[in-house]
């Protein structure tokens, strides 16, 4: 169970890293040398989807990933049509910050059927975006105010509810690409708020911004965008090293 697997890598080095792969934006030949580079590099798994997928196909770039790496590929659906093996596990997303019932609820009951029969672990995740600067592609698409970032109290509280309402993972989402991350505050206040893992993704372009988030509490670190500029690769191990803080332990 890919749950599982992600808890006792939280528990045995601190946190865990995923990298988020965006079809649109890796063609093969960028493909193959990241992911082996990645896995090379202490990476714990892939996201792979995303808010607004406009070329990509998102099958056959699961197969190809797959192909490439023994590790985790969960699945980080904007829309049911991304549900597809040979995906590991996928986000079973509500965004829980919004108030548009098709995010909480509806795209659910269409996917729940097509997950059942594809046999792909669901991790129930309670996805919360919040303000950061412009509005984001999650925030556009979703049809959903973000919390502001200055009210951690609100994050927290909603962070709760949706532990409450049975979800295994809290997703601090700052939205691809924002101009500022999650802040520590906030991540600090949802993570001792609430007992689920606290995962944290939006805008994190440095290794010590990725410590700082856990620091504050964050159990799982997501980035993205950064690593589409190939000179940026050679950082994915300092990452992974800050996040791995109790990296002596052999998983
Ligand atoms: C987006 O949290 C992820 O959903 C990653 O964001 O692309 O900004 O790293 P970035």
């Amino acid at each position: 169970m890919i749950y599982t697997q992600l808890l006792n890598i939280i528990a045995a080095r601190g946190a865990a890293y995923l990298i988020l792969l965006d079809p649109d934006k890796l063609p093969d030949e960028k493909l193959y040398p990241f992911i082996t580079h990645c896995e090379k590099s202490g990476v714990d798994g892939f996201l792979v989807g995303g808010s607004l997928i406009i070329d990509g196909d998102i099958k056959e770039f699961i197969e190809k990933i797959k192909k490439t790496t023994k590790l985790p590929v969960i699945i980080f659906p904007g829309e049911v049509n991304q549900v597809c093996r040979p995906a590991d596990a996928i986000l079973f997303l509500s965004v829980i910050s919004g108030r548009n019932p098709e995010h909480l609820i509806g795209k659910h009951v269409l996917a729940a059927p097509i997950i059942r029969k594809k046999n792909i672990e669901p991790i129930s995740t309670g996805y919360i975006i919040v303000e950061s600067g412009s509005m984001t592609t999650a925030e556009y698409i979703s049809g959903s105010l973000p919390v502001p970032r200055n009210k951690p109290e609100i994050a927290a509280a909603t962070a709760l509810a949706g532990q409450y309402l049975g979800m295994q993972l809290i997703y601090l989402e700052a939205g691809s690409g924002a101009s500022q991350p999650v802040p520590n505050e906030m991540v600090k206040a949802v993570s001792t708020y609430c007992d689920i893992p606290v995962i944290v993704g939006g805008g994190i372009k440095s290794p010590q911004v990725a410590r700082e988030k856990v620091d504050n509490g964050a159990k799982i670190i997501v980035t993205g965008n950064f690593f589409e500029n190939e000179s940026n690769w050679g950082l994915i191990k300092d990452f992974a090293d800050v996040i791995h803080y109790k990296s002596t332990v052999t998983v």
